[in-house]
């Protein structure tokens, strides 16, 4: 049958946009790949990397007349999902519409009672998706198909749960032939080569159970690894079919398991040499021997959630995180010593938070140094134990609330849901005032200037100084 899987538009200024990453959609390609391999016609329209007006957008969604129509969900873009989802209905009555992804996941009842969609998928799509497909070829009803939420009159019936896919080295690879490789970028200051990009995933969950992260939660996922020899092989295949230079380890932490980590790189080293890549890193799996391991193979840049500077607030954070402030000093020291630039990132505002701590993460971030620091405020996502409080505790109403985007509390306090003893206004101007400090250092801006490899670059530099400066 013909099946159609949409990526919602963001909802994002061009400021924003400039910093934003815009990857393959790992998502849609790994589910494509399943129902091709079941016989099914597949298209991706990728609205978030190729975003057209309205009238275009149906006419994209209705030219290929899918029987089968699938919808990306995120907390941030809800709206737009519902927007196309009510056009493609309205447009095409019969087509079957499908939603996935961590919103539909954890909020399917809301998801459906907000828009026309028939069902939604409450975990990974590879085995369910195609298992749908088929009953709906075969004219048969999808009842009782575990892991969907299904319209049922005016209410809703949730099947028997499915639990995540045990061997997900047995999946085909995303079928990347379904996209347009020039449409994907990352924003000059992280790229490299200049370029294409990919994405690639090496594994699967998480074994950490932040409180303010949601990743871990309805897939009860302990994280899943694939062979390194077979993600290797696909980054290889990637490389030489449609040129790309660099990619993005999207694995919740690449490095969780060091051992594994080093043979990707050992792998990647011989067999695909002169690649650029990034990944997110836990500070408290850095070494000596992978950071060397991780530059050798190309390694570029590493992220690291530090998330906050106070050593107090780090053991709050849920009983897996349990990094050490000393271990972040050591993981950004071995990798300014290895020459791969180094992210930070904070969030104000978590539970417990006060004046004090949040001073402690700007005093951290100006002692680390690193390339780059960022300050967000905490935005309650769904389906993370924080967003659950908010709503037990009356400050969220899930059916209306869009936060999500760190990004958002950029536009004011309005969108700010504060779980800790300080206003919405101080949080945000907090946030501000540390962005402002870190960036407005001359030692910094200066750095900064010098290592830009490309106009875009400086470009990409003006645009977020105009972000963080202009407030
Ligand atoms: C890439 C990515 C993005 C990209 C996605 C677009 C792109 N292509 O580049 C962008 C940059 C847009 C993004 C943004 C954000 N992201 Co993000 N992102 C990721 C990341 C790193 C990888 C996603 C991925 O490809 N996973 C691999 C695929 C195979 O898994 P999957 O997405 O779960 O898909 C499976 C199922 O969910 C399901 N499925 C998914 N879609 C669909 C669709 C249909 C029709 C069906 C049937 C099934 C289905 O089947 C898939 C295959 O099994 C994940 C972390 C991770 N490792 O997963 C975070 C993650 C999903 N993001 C997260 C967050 C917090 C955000 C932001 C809120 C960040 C922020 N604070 O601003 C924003 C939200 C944007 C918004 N509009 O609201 C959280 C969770 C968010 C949540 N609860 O929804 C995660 C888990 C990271 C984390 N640990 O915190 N993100």
């Amino acid at each position: 049958m013909r099946v159609l899987l949409v990526h919602p538009p963001q909802p994002l200024g061009r400021a924003q946009r400039e910093l934003e990453n815009v990857m393959p959609p790992l998502n849609l390609l790994y589910l494509a790949a399943s129902l091709k391999k079941a016989g099914h016609e597949v298209r991706i329209l990728d609205l978030y990397a190729e975003p057209s007006p309205p009238v275009e957008e149906l006419a994209a969604m209705t030219a290929f007349k899918p029987e089968l129509a699938g919808f990306a969900t995120y907390p941030g873009s809800i709206d737009e999902v519902y927007r196309l989802v009510k056009a493609l209905k309205h447009a095409l009555p019969k087509t079957f519409v499908v939603l996935g992804g961590l919103y539909a996941s954890y909020l399917p009842e809301i998801a459906l009672g907000q828009c026309p969609a028939d069902a939604a998928l409450l975990g990974e799509g590879e085995l369910a998706l195609p298992e749908l497909a088929a009953r709906l070829a075969a004219g048969e009803t999808p009842a009782g198909l575990p892991g969907y939420c299904l319209r049922d009159g005016a209410g809703f019936t949730r099947g028997a749960s499915r639990p995540p896919l045990a061997d997900i080295s047995a999946l085909p690879w995303p079928a990347y032939e379904l996209i347009n490789f020039d449409a994907y970028r990352l924003p000059p200051t992280r790229a490299v080569t200049g370029g294409r990009v990919s994405s690639v995933l090496s594994a699967r969950g998480c074994n950490f159970s932040c409180s303010f992260c949601s990743h871990h939660y309805g897939y009860a996922c302990a994280i899943r690894v694939r062979a390194p020899e077979d993600v290797v092989a696909e980054m290889r295949h990637v490389a030489e079919t449609y040129g790309v230079r660099e990619f993005r380890f999207e694995d919740c932490a690449f490095t969780a398991d060091p051992a594994r980590a080093r043979r990707i790189c050992a792998l990647l080293e011989e067999r695909l040499p002169g690649i650029a890549w990034n990944c997110d890193a836990r500070a408290d799996t850095a070494s000596e021997e992978l950071f060397a391991a991780m530059r050798a193979a190309g390694c570029r840049r590493v992220f690291l959630g530090v998330e906050t500077g106070s050593q107090k607030m780090l053991g709050a954070l849920g009983a897996n995180k349990a990094i050490r402030l000393d271990q972040v000093r050591a993981a950004v020291a071995l990798a300014k010593k290895h020459g791969m630039r180094v992210n930070c990132s904070f969030v104000l505002g978590l539970p417990g938070e006060t004046r004090e701590t949040a001073r402690e993460s700007l005093d951290f971030a100006l002692e680390l140094d690193p390339d780059y620091a960022m300050f967000a405020v905490l935005m309650p996502v769904v389906g993370s134990s924080i967003f659950n409080q908010a709503v037990r505790e009356g400050k969220i109403d899930p059916v209306t609330y869009r936060g999500g985007h760190y990004l958002a509390s950029y536009a004011g306090a309005g969108r700010v849901v504060t779980m800790c003893g300080l206003p919405a206004e101080e949080l945000v101007a907090l946030m501000r005032e540390f962005n402002k400090k870190f960036c407005a250092r001359p030692a910094y801006l200066l750095r900064r200037l010098l290592a830009a490899r490309s106009a875009g670059e400086l470009r990409s530099l003006a645009w977020g100084a105009a972000h963080i400066f202009s407030r």
